[in-house]
């Protein structure tokens, strides 16, 4: 494959040429991650640069139907939209794919956005390297925002946040008072909470539960990544397009302070380096899978079930070995 065309056809925006991209970032064959590591190096110099905007609730919150809307909102205004999904449970890809198809149909056709599921089957480590590097090109082919998707499951919504410029929770309004066994992690690393579904018999509770979360925010630590006001809880109703164009007032009020004051920089750096030491751990890790090292394992860990050697002698050995 001819690794440098393909970075110029993502750069001219040839969306095929995007699609190809992804699907060599989601083999695990060795020869295409190399070409794939490549490819991220040849669209490095782009120049471009989207807003990436992470977003997580729990299922049935109305991700897909928030993001149908507000990505047709946003072409609506002459912006192109990529919208990715870090789904990491295997037993729901399938139905959340076919359930995006119809939920998100009006923007799968919009010739100005561009929706890649989450692949199918992989552990969250494999799914968040693709979906990173997918960003990139994304950014690459000139897509003025990526929306970065994930259901609220373990570890999913940090390495999204690790992966996007600002992050934002989509909650449903609540009934009782309780703050929905929302994570102090996850409220830690929100900007912008949403309280969808403030419609019609829900708007009451969402306003409730828009002021409860309001209230735990201001009880949050300051950041200094955020101006005054945020983070920031608001209610907003992706069904029927409420409030939408304010929640996306708030982030570009964001990001434009962000920018200005190097937060957003910073964060994009911050991320580089984690990402950068993710890779070398990964690598480190598929190291163990070559053949030799194998089978330098069985043997030491004959030697330590045997009690021929102690675990920690063993590993000391080995690791010496490894380094020869
Ligand atoms: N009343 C109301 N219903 C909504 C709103 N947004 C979504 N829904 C409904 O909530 C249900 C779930 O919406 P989805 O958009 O599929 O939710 P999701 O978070 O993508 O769900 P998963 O993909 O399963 O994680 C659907 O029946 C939607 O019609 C809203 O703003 N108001
Ligand atoms: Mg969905």
């Amino acid at each position: 494959m001819d690794i440098e065309a393909l970075g110029r056809d993502i750069i001219a925006g040839d969306r095929r040429a995007l699609a190809r991209a992804i699907t060599l970032i989601e083999s695990g064959r060795a020869d295409h991650r190399t070409e794939a590591a490549r490819l991220s190096e040849a669209v490095r110099g782009s120049g471009r640069e989207a807003i990436r905007i992470g977003l997580s609730g729990t299922p049935g919150v109305g991700k897909s139907t928030f993001i149908e809307s507000f990505g047709l909102m946003l072409t609506g205004q002459g912006l192109r939209v990529a919208v990715l999904a870090v789904d990491p449970s295997s037993a729901r890809s399938g139905g959340s794919i076919l359930g995006d198809k119809t939920r998100m149909e009006r923007l799968s056709r919009d010739p100005a956005a561009f929706i890649r599921p989450s692949p199918a089957r992989s552990h969250l480590g494999g799914v968040a390297r693709r979906t990173r590097e997918s960003v990139a090109l994304c950014e690459a082919a000139g897509f003025d925002v990526v929306l970065i998707e994930t259901v609220g499951v373990g570890q999913s919504e940090t390495v999204v946040a690790d992966m996007s410029d600002i992050f934002v929770l989509l909650l449903a309004p609540a009934g009782g008072d309780e703050l929905q066994g929302v994570k102090r992690g996850i409220m830690e690393i929100a900007d912008l909470i949403l309280v969808n579904k403030a419609d019609g018999d829900l708007k009451p509770a969402a306003q409730r539960t828009r002021s409860d979360y309001a209230g735990a925010l201001r009880l949050l630590r300051k950041r200094p990544q955020d101006p005054e006001g945020f983070p920031k809880a608001l209610c907003v109703s992706a069904l029927h397009d409420d409030k939408l164009s304010e929640a996306w007032d708030e982030m570009r009020a964001l990001v434009d302070w962000r920018r200005a004051e190097g937060h957003f920089a910073a964060r994009r750096a911050a991320q580089a380096r984690t990402w950068f030491l993710e890779e070398i751990r990964q690598g480190l890790l598929a190291r163990l899978d070559r053949p030799e090292t194998r089978a330098m394992l069985e043997h030491y860990a004959g030697s330590v079930a045997e009690g021929g050697i102690t675990p920690a002698a063993a590993a000391e050995e080995m690791l010496a070995r490894m380094d020869e």
